[in-house]
């Protein structure tokens, strides 16, 4: 590997469900690649891999699983996916990704049963992200949006408990932004951001995450 060739950046969206994330997850990965900068959308869950369908199984609840048990399996479907996203970053593809261990950490210990100091233990040692947008809506607007309700965890108060363990994960590597306005004045206001975070983690080394 040539040691003189610029990384991608590796950028993590996150919010509670009907956000606004993965629309502008695709338009800034679009825009991305319009502009000659290569870009790659990944999402979490991927629920294309064997453990990812038995994930997309329990979020339409047509299977229970233990709550430590379906922790360990989101955890696990993100280990799976390190080669794949080492192996982009170093070859220069930046990548834009929809939710990561810090969906998994706030969704798992928003249940009474989970901690979150247990919940964050199998995502240690995963790639850090150089910088996650924090995409915030109120409930009254995000409850109000197309089918929220369809999936185990859209629930008015258990989306409210998310929020506030996103609140208690965020850190300086964080950008909070307002999401509750028109689609294209976000999605330009997000490539400003993305383009910073790109140039700057050009000389920065990948971190891995709560170590
Ligand atoms: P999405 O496909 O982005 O709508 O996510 C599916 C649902 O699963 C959504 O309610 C958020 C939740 N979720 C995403 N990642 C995790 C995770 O790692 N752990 C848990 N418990 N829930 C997650
Ligand atoms: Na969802
Ligand atoms: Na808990």
């Amino acid at each position: 590997m040539s040691t003189s060739a610029n990384r991608g950046a590796f950028i993590v969206f996150e919010g509670c469900d009907k956000s606004g994330k993965s629309t502008q997850c695709s338009l800034l990965v679009e825009r991305l690649n319009r502009d000659g900068i290569s870009a790659q959308l990944l999402k979490f869950p991927d629920r294309t891999t064997t453990i990812g369908k038995m994930i997309d199984s329990y979020l339409q609840q047509s299977c229970q699983l233990e709550d430590h048990s379906i922790h360990l399996l989101f955890a696990a479907n993100r280990w799976e996916a390190m080669p794949k996203m080492n192996e982009l970053l170093n070859s220069g593809v930046t990548l834009v990704v929809d939710r990561y261990s810090f969906s998994g950490v706030a969704f798992s210990s928003a249940k009474p049963e989970l901690s979150m100091e247990w919940c964050r233990e199998p995502e240690r040692g995963l790639l850090r992200p150089d910088r996650v947008f924090y995409l915030t809506v109120g409930a009254e607007v995000a409850s109000q949006r197309g089918d929220f309700g369809a999936e185990r965890y859209e629930k008015k108060d258990f989306q409210a408990k998310v929020a506030t363990m996103f609140d208690k994960l965020k850190d300086d590597s964080w950008t909070v932004i307002n999401a509750d306005k028109a689609v294209t004045e976000l999605s330009n206001e997000i490539f400003e951001h993305a383009m910073n975070v790109i140039n700057s983690a050009q000389t920065e080394k990948l971190g891995k995450l709560w170590l």
